[in-house]
């Protein structure tokens, strides 16, 4: 059989279940799925010499990570050209390209630092996402920055915060597409604090006055991401889940950003979408793989990948959820690993538009639980392999493991001489 015969005969088996594959495929065309730099360099960044901070970590050392703006943008443009579907651009301050010996701060950062990237994503036609990077640099004081007693600490973390707003809405502006700003900080403690609400006072007052800097919240989307703990922050984290959701809740526009890491290994991200997107017009999220912790592994076409993906086509969600890649493997090859993480997301969001969901549905609410519990089960071994090959035909990428034979060349030919 053909390829096309493939796809001809999967696209009756579903059709026959009230799903158009054609439609499935020219949706997902349009939806895009912010790719994160920093799959590229190990979070690494160009404003710093030293370590990662803020209670994550990489871990592996394949050879033949990007030192340079220039690499990062090769490799990436390696990665984009054997993805299906469409793209943003999604940044970290750190990444910030001076010119040659130039240098400013993160309190001090602004547009033109970043203008490298604005013809970057203009060029490929991707909009621009963007995080203040309130880790790895020496303005950190005992772990703290945003919710540090020592105001000196707080208003330089602020003051950058500020500069990360003027420049989102510099990348909404330049690329036409509004900019998603993601607030995370590592801030917390090793061990039991004697004081909890103080830093989170002290947070929230430093979201605020962040959030003073005049913008068009047309134009720049900010969110606040949770987490549970981070390395050597275990016993307590100030923007816990509690904490930035409520945040999101009585700002304003600010969007609660859930990271499927984050939370408690048996809570789960996919029935905190429909929860959320029942009260905020627009939710943010950040993809990953945890394993047993915030491990951040490469996403994987796994259940729950699925799962979250199935939710926010359900929900009708597309056009109010903004998705958002965040893992870092340094134990593989990075194009790879930021290869297979996308098509893995791009794999499950096409699933979950060829899942017959009205069907679904009209079986829980008339409690024919077994027949759903059948169905789920059937359409698992449904031909879903021939929609994706044909998916990635029209984006004029492999649809088979062929891509993998241009990342060994790659390799071979510009990784391997990086030395
Ligand atoms: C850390 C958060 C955060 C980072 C990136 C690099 O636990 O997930 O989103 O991974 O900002
Ligand atoms: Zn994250």
């Amino acid at each position: 059989m053909t390829q096309q015969e493939r796809y001809e005969s999967a696209k009756q088996m579903y059709g026959a279940l009230g799903v158009d594959t054609d439609a499935a495929i020219a949706k997902l065309k349009e939806i895009p799925v912010s790719l994160h730099c920093w799959q590229g360099d190990d979070v690494i960044g160009f404003d710093h010499d030293g370590p990662l901070t803020g209670g994550i970590q990489t871990t592996g050392d394949y050879p033949g990570k990007a030192r340079t703006p220039k690499e990062l943008m090769q490799d990436m443009d390696k990665a984009i050209s054997l993805m299906p579907g469409k793209k943003k651009l999604n940044l970290h301050a750190s990444y910030a390209v001076f010119e040659e010996g130039e240098f400013a701060d993160r309190d001090k950062l602004e547009p033109k630092h970043f203008a490298k990237w604005v013809e970057f994503a203009k060029e490929r036609n991707m909009g621009i996402d963007f995080n203040p990077t309130f880790f790895s640099h020496d303005k950190i004081k005992d772990g703290l920055t945003l919710t540090s007693p020592d105001e000196e600490i707080r208003q330089f973390w602020i003051n950058h915060g500020k500069a990360c707003i003027r420049i989102s809405e510099y990348f909404a502006k330049e690329t036409g597409v509004p900019c998603v700003m993601n607030i995370w900080i590592g801030d917390g403690f090793k061990d039991i604090p004697a004081d909890r609400m103080g830093p989170r006072m002290r947070y929230k007052d430093s979201i605020e006055q962040i959030l003073s800097e005049p913008y068009d919240k047309n134009l720049v989307k900010p969110c606040v991401e949770s987490k549970v703990f981070g390395i050597g922050v275990e016993a307590y984290t100030a923007g816990s889940a509690e904490f930035t959701l409520s945040f999101a809740a009585t700002h304003d526009g600010v969007l609660p950003l859930m990271d499927n890491g984050h939370y408690h290994p048996t809570e789960v991200v996919s029935d905190k979408i429909p929860a959320l997107l029942c009260f905020f017009p627009e939710i943010a999220l950040h993809i990953t793989r945890p394993i047993r912790w915030d491990s951040d592994h490469v996403v994987l076409y796994d259940d729950e990948t699925r799962e979250m993906a199935k939710e926010i086509v359900r929900c009708g969600g597309l056009d109010r959820v903004y998705m958002a890649l965040d893992y870092f493997d340094a134990s593989i090859n990075r194009i790879s690993a930021w290869t297979v993480g996308f098509r893995s997301w791009q794999k499950a969001l096409l699933n979950a538009l060829c899942t017959p969901n009205e069907m679904l549905k009209k079986l829980q609410d008339e409690s024919r639980f077994t027949e759903l519990m059948v169905m789920q089960e059937e359409i698992k071994t449904y031909p879903f392999g021939a929609v994706w090959e044909e998916y990635c035909r029209q984006c004029g990428v492999a649809g088979d493991t062929g891509w993998l034979e241009e990342i060994k060349e790659y390799e071979a030919k510009v990784l391997s001489l990086r030395k």
